[in-house]
């Protein structure tokens, strides 16, 4: 069986493609998880695919994938300046993780520069639009091919 990767997006993020393409372009988030499930068949890796607008769910799905993912892609979106809770979640996770952000936010307001996630993710991409997703997705096929971090 295919290793499970836990591709999980943070608030508002379900608005993809409907406001502000100037920062995050012009594909929903329907159009990434199709580019994501695409690129999983093409490395072998299992895609899980989650949004949600409520912490508390994105938590879960990280408690969830302790038991079965061998990585986890996440754009925490506004909960990566705010979510210590996020980041505890993540610390309990064992496998590779990668953030992404679709936007550069160093380049925006000064209150986005700081993430609570960066601290534990193996690594971080930022500012490069929706493709950043496949950009992580081939870090974790390469990672869990590897001891562990
Ligand atoms: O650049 C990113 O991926 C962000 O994680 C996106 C978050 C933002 O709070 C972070 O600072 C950076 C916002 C996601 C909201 O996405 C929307 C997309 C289209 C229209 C409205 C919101």
């Amino acid at each position: 069986m295919d290793p499970i990767v836990v591709v999980l997006n943070g608030p508002n993020l379900n608005l993809l493609g409907t406001r502000e393409p100037e920062f995050y372009g012009s594909e929903t988030l329907a159009d990434v998880e199709a580019d994501c499930r695409r690129l999983g068949t093409e490395l072998g890796l299992a895609i899980e695919f989650h949004q949600s607008n409520r912490e508390y769910e994105l938590i879960e799905w990280i408690h969830a994938a302790r038991e079965r993912a061998a990585g986890i892609v996440i754009n925490p979106a506004a909960f990566t300046h705010t979510s210590v809770a996020i980041l505890d979640a993540l610390n309990a996770f064992e496998g590779p993780i990668i953030e992404v952000h679709i936007s550069n936010v160093h380049k925006r307001e000064p209150f986005r520069h700081h993430s609570y996630v960066s601290g534990v993710a193996s690594g971080v991409i930022v500012g490069c639009g929706t493709q950043g997703y496949a950009f992580a997705l081939h870090r974790i096929a390469k990672l869990i091919d590897k001891p562990k971090r």
